[in-house]
């Protein structure tokens, strides 16, 4: 076990290994590309050690930056092959003009935490002051720029309804996989005889295949990339020949608040988009607070194509504790089924930390990714967003077990929550980057 200040020399001594030039890879060896939401984490956990390459990281991912404002979900290192699927099965410059062609990039996106990581930044370069504090500040109009483009394609292109929720084509961009949210979703998607074949390599890296999606479910993705490619990646195409299309509750949450901290970076900057933004938070927000489900009080996502809620106990239930609005009693009541037997409290659990999947819920499996697993990255930003809204007692528990979790040393990526055996990657990027906010 690891004390906290070796646990943090570590991490970072972590993070630098994991860096290619100006981007850091999500993890060595699993994803050594640079992903959307791990980049905006990863340049918080360095903003602590050193600010200018937290903007670099910053600066890699939005030089991936599409044309429509949206930030990809990978941006990929030109020296690597070893992930699959890569910039050649994506094609994405290839088949719009609305892609860059250098940097690489996938098609689609993650959740938009990167105004909050810039907040953040700006938060640990301040208190750092000096040279760190004046490069941020040199740095945050042209960051501010493109955040402010891709809080535009959000609005425009992920919620074509108005109401206020995200709306994702693809798993991977909720950044939860394979969690039971998406198994009604993903059930209606007849994966074509045209598939072209493809070869793993997640599963040569991580070895024991139940920590990974399976089969079926990698068909899957894998033939709603194809759907993109037909529909030329063009954002409308897609959602009229959609095969899976669902609100994302956490995402919009994530959005609400990041709208926020966007409108906060404005009025510094003096940019008049202050209000604008200040409504979009509160769009968002209620977005969230209007699909709580009565009886639980969770978030659920909407699938668009039935128009069905669906109902699961998972991390992402507890969007309205991300997004705010709630009032003080809905919150208390939210706030005590965090800490009841079916989440933080469950008796089998050595640290209470939050499971992405309810150990009491039929839907749980301990050891399968988004199914179950804790995520250190998640149980820290959930403490962030706590303490944002003055939970400071929940948010304090949070970051001691999150904290004690990470205390093995690994990075894991994520943990059997009812062992804390490390699971998935060593060495994670965002995980050490937790870590590091976690401590200092
Ligand atoms: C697909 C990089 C990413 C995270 C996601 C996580 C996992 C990729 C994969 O790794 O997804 O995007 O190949 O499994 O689910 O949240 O951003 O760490």
């Amino acid at each position: 076990m690891w004390r906290p200040p070796e646990l943090a020399a570590r991490a970072a001594y972590v993070i630098r290994g994991n860096s290619a030039g100006a981007m850091t890879r999500a993890a060595p060896d699993l994803y050594p590309h640079q992903w959307s939401w791990d980049a905006a984490f990863v340049a918080v956990g360095l903003a602590h050690v050193d600010v200018p390459r937290a903007c670099a990281e910053l600066d890699s991912l939005f030089a991936g930056q599409w044309r429509t404002g949206m930030i990809p979900h990978i941006v990929f290192d030109p020296s690597e092959e070893g992930y699959f699927p890569g910039p050649d099965r994506w094609a994405c410059a290839e088949l719009t003009d609305d892609a860059p062609s250098s940097p690489r990039t996938s098609g689609i996106c993650q959740p938009p935490v990167h105004a909050l990581a810039v907040e953040r930044i700006g938060e640990i370069a301040e208190a750092h002051g000096g040279a760190a504090a004046e490069h941020y500040r040199d740095w945050l109009p042209g960051a501010y720029d493109r955040l402010l483009a891709w809080h535009h394609y959000l609005i425009r292109e992920r919620d074509p309804r108005g109401d206020g929720l995200l709306t994702i084509y693809h798993g991977w961009e909720s950044g939860m996989d394979n969690s039971p949210r998406w198994d009604p979703v993903y059930a209606r998607v007849v994966v074509g005889a045209d598939l072209p074949s493809y070869t793993r390599r997640d599963t040569a890296v991580v070895a024991d295949a139940s920590q990974r999606p399976d089969p079926a479910e990698y068909d899957r993705y894998l033939w709603l990339v194809e759907r993109f490619k037909q529909a030329g990646y063009d954002a409308a195409r897609i959602r009229r020949n959609a095969e899976f299309l669902t609100t994302d509750v956490f995402a919009s949450a994530v959005f609400a608040v990041a709208n926020e901290a966007l409108a906060h970076l404005a009025r510094r900057l003096g940019r008049p988009e202050h209000d604008e933004l200040l409504a979009a938070a509160e769009l968002f927000r209620r977005g969230v607070l209007g699909a709580r489900d009565v009886r639980s009080g969770l978030a659920l996502d909407t699938d668009l194509l039935t128009g069905a809620p669906v109902r699961v106990e998972t991390i992402a239930g507890f969007a309205p504790l991300v997004s705010g609005g709630l009032d003080t009693g809905a919150e208390r009541g939210l706030l005590e089924l965090l800490r009841s037997p079916r989440w933080t409290g469950h008796p089998d659990l050595p640290h209470p930390v939050v499971p992405t999947t309810s150990p009491a819920s039929p839907d749980f499996r301990r050891r399968a990714y988004w199914r179950g697993p804790s995520w250190p990255v998640m149980n820290w930003f959930l403490a962030w967003m706590l303490n944002r809204r003055g939970a400071k007692d929940t948010a304090a528990s949070l970051r001691t077990a999150a904290l004690a979790e990470l205390s093995d040393g690994s990075f894991a990526e994520y943990y059997e929550p009812l062992t804390g055996e490390p699971l998935g990657s060593v060495d994670q990027s965002w995980s050490a980057a937790a870590t590091l906010d976690l401590v200092l």
